[in-house]
């Protein structure tokens, strides 16, 4: 796409958006868009019926110009969903749309695609915008050179204009809540910012380690006026570009003693075990699904239900599972950093923002894909394809076993072998990649990982050892090369779970694990650990901070079905590595990412309490957070509920994140507890050398 750009000469601005048009045209679609027709009340608009909806809103809109942020399928209504059964005929389709019409206000409009008839939503009390339309994105990218000043900045550090290439960065946060930040408050009044910051090209394809420190420009996205530049960074080199090129081709000499592995691949000789019917509904083992991309979410897996190996039932487990925000706060408080807050799938798109996945690397060879159909701002429908791989992992791991020597001259080996299936989509939101896993196990286990690779934003600076670095000065990072600073961040992903246990109507169980200590006399031990249930009344009683000494499980149960011998069925939240907020609860980027102020929020299902950082992310105030719903600490027991699991990662670089960072993974998982009447993987098999391929090397079978 850069190339294309120079042959016009033109400055570029790094889209993050522009990858789709590339897609369309280069890559093989695995389904047949022209005709395919949606089957199941969750699948996705398909082309046709974008195209209708395109064509009702153009008759809407008389006239005016139409700018499109986002049409997706309206979901039915929730019990409508549920009451469906293969083969019904589908609920009336309809789409929701986040629309401009010429000058206007932001409006979401429901269009029913067969009637033709639009509906409006009212959305005056929110505040924020919808996130970065590719409109947008080109006003951005050509707003900067429109300024005298910011010419004259790039020349007076000796760089070519023509070498530049700037990112499209959220204003975040909205800074006149911070008497700290003077210079940035009135000016954001109802209008739609965004702040450009720009790196150089020259010498290299990894021009994030290139910044041009210090310069900002403000752009008013709808006027497509510069509204300040700010240079900071004057005096800051622009760091040298060896050793930046993360290409394999360009690894020549620098990793000449690296042993290689030989290559590897897991064969299934028999095929895969999963079905994909209708291009979305997925069935492997005893589970079912429906696996959809999402603009906005990335991936979502709805309908999740499993069979039960003994009594042949079909049962609930989750009506909807997905990203809902995440969130990407910068600990460098400095004048060009300190906004640095991205909600990366409000103000981005975490499915606008994926890839086409590149086989046998970003998932193994015995992956499926599936495609995703998005919407220009235009309205016209465009493929981005391979965006979701599907397959089924073998990591020779053990998925339960036992050996039983304490019979003379009878040992019992058993031993199953782990498999399990893994959707995968990879959302590379500028500089980073974020690959997120729904795992799924043939013991009822759901296992939900996220890995963060891609390149670390850094931060020019002076200094290229840490001998030349004054000890009082907070460099707000880790010095990784030369004159580059990886500046210290968290990540935020916020999942939405609409766990429905046996049921829609569950409850939320803390079961509160403590020391107990025994009564003199009772017992020569002293103290043991005790786990009492306590049912959570109100939304507030389930905002859970996780804690090693005061410890917990977080159960979800259905109050109203007991297992054979009278436990309470359920699934319960089984926390991993995770990491708070250790931002103040008044700092501007906190109140807007305040669904961080806790790791577990339960509250009570709502079509309208969807994204945790609120409908519009784009400069939000955090008037429209998870926090702010759950603070009416409503009602949450023997209802219909949503859990919310943040998952957190403290990054404070280092080195190894030059010039692109290994992956470094967190989850969680959903896990049955008392689901079961015992171990749902009793009758698996073992594996047996003659079912497997015997690949022997030299490409002899
Ligand atoms: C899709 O189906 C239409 C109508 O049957 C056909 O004309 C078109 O060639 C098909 N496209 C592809 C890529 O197979
Ligand atoms: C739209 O524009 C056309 C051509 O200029 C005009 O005939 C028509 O009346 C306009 N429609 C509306 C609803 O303004
Ligand atoms: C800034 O530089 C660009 C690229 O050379 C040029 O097209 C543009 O006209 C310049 N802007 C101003 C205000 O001089
Ligand atoms: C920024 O916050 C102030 C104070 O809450 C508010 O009055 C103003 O409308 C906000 N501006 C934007 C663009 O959200
Ligand atoms: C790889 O080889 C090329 C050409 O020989 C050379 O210009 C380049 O510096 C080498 N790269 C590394 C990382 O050694
Ligand atoms: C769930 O509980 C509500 C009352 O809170 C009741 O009206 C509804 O019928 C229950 N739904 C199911 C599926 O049991
Ligand atoms: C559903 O959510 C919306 C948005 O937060 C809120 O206005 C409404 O009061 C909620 N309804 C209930 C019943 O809580
Ligand atoms: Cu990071």
């Amino acid at each position: 796409m850069y190339i294309m750009e120079r042959q016009n000469c033109l400055p570029i601005l790094l889209s993050f958006l522009l990858v789709f048009l590339l897609s369309v045209t280069t890559s093989k679609a695995q389904t047949n868009h022209t005709t395919n027709v949606a089957v199941h009340p969750m699948d996705p608009l398909t082309v046709q019926e974008i195209n209708q909806v395109r064509g009702i809103l153009t008759l809407y809109a008389a006239n005016k110009s139409l700018s499109l942020y986002s049409v997706v399928l309206e979901e039915p209504p929730k019990s409508d969903v549920l009451r469906w059964r293969q083969g019904d005929p589908l609920f009336p389709r309809r789409a929701s749309v986040i629309a401009r019409f010429d000058e206007g206000p932001i409006l979401i409009l429901y269009v029913d695609i067969k009637s033709g008839q639009v509906d409006r939503a009212t959305t005056s009390p929110l505040s924020g915008y919808p996130f970065l339309s590719l409109d947008e994105l080109v006003t951005a990218s050509s707003a900067p050179f429109t300024s005298v000043a910011f010419n004259k900045s790039i020349t007076d550090r000796g760089v070519d204009l023509a070498d530049l290439i700037c990112a499209p960065l959220s204003p975040g946060m909205n800074s006149s809540y911070n008497l700290f930040v003077w210079w940035f408050g009135k000016k954001e009044e109802n209008r739609k910012l965004i702040k450009v910051q720009c790196f150089i090209t020259e010498n290299t394809i990894n021009f994030y380690m290139r910044p041009i420190e210090g310069l900002t420009v403000i752009v008013d996205l709808y006027t497509s006026q510069v509204v300040e530049v700010s240079d900071h960074g004057k005096h800051i080199p622009i760091p040298n570009p060896s050793n930046t090129d993360y290409r394999y081709s360009a690894q020549n000499n620098s990793n000449k003693n690296a042993k290689p592995i030989n290559p590897i691949s897991v064969e299934q000789p028999n095929g895969p075990s999963f079905t994909v019917k209708n291009n979305h509904q997925i069935t492997w083992a005893n589970w079912e699904f429906h696996l959809k991309p999402d603009p906005r979410a990335g991936s979502i897996i709805s309908g999740a239900k499993f069979r039960d190996p003994y009594s042949g039932e079909i049962r609930n487990v989750m009506y909807k599972g997905m990203v809902s925000e995440l969130f990407v706060p910068y600990m460098d408080p400095t004048e060009s950093w300190y906004f640095k807050t991205y909600m990366d799938a409000g103000e981005y798109g975490l499915g606008l923002t994926a890839s086409s996945l590149e086989p046998y690397n970003d998932c193994p060879k015995n992956a499926r894909y599936m495609d995703a159909v998005f919407v220009t701002n235009d309205g016209k429908p465009f493929v981005r394809s391979n965006i979701i791989c599907v397959f089924e992992r073998y990591a020779g791991d053990i998925a339960w076993r036992h050996t039983q020597t304490a019979i003379a001259g009878e040992e019992i080996r058993e031993v199953r072998p782990k498999v399990t299936l893994v959707a995968r989509m990879v959302s590379t939101i500028g500089n980073y990649d974020y690959i997120v896993d729904w795992i799924f196990q043939t013991d009822g286990r759901i296992r939900i990982e996220v890995s963060l690779s891609g390149i670390t934003i850094v931060k020019g600076t002076k200094y290229k050892n840490m001998e030349e670095v004054p000890k009082e000065e907070d460099l707000y990072g880790t010095l990784v090369s030369e004159n580059i600073i990886g500046v210290q961040h968290d990540h935020f992903v916020a999942f939405y779970l609409d766990m429905d246990v046996d049921g829609p109507n569950n409850s939320f169980v803390k079961v509160d694990i403590r020391k107990q200590k025994t009564s003199p006399g009772e017992s020569p031990r002293k103290s043991y650990l005790k786990a009492t249930r306590n049912v959570a009344k109100t939304e507030k009683d389930a905002q859970i901070k996780l804690s090693l000494y005061e410890p917990s499980e977080f159960h979800v149960v259905n109050p109203n079905k007991n297992s054979k011998v009278g436990n309470l069925v359920g699934y319960k939240v089984e926390p991993g590595a995770n990491a708070a907020s250790l931002l103040d609860l008044d700092d501007p980027p906190q109140i807007r990412g305040a669904f961080t102020n806790n790791q577990i929020w339960v509250t009570p299902y709502n079509e309208s309490e969807i994204w945790a950082a609120g409908t519009f992310a784009w400069q939000s105030q955090g008037d429209d957070t998870l926090a702010t719903w759950s603070n009416r600490n409503r009602a949450i027991e023997n209802k219909d509920i949503v859990v919310w699991y943040i998952l957190g990662f403290h990054h404070i670089t280092c080195q190894e994140d030059f010039p692109v960072m290994p992956t470094v993974s967190a989850g969680f998982d959903l896990k049955p507890v008392n689901f079961f009447d015992w171990n749902p993987i009793l009758g698996a098999r073992p594996n047996f050398e003659k079912d497997l391929p015997s690949c022997q090397a030299n490409g002899h079978t």
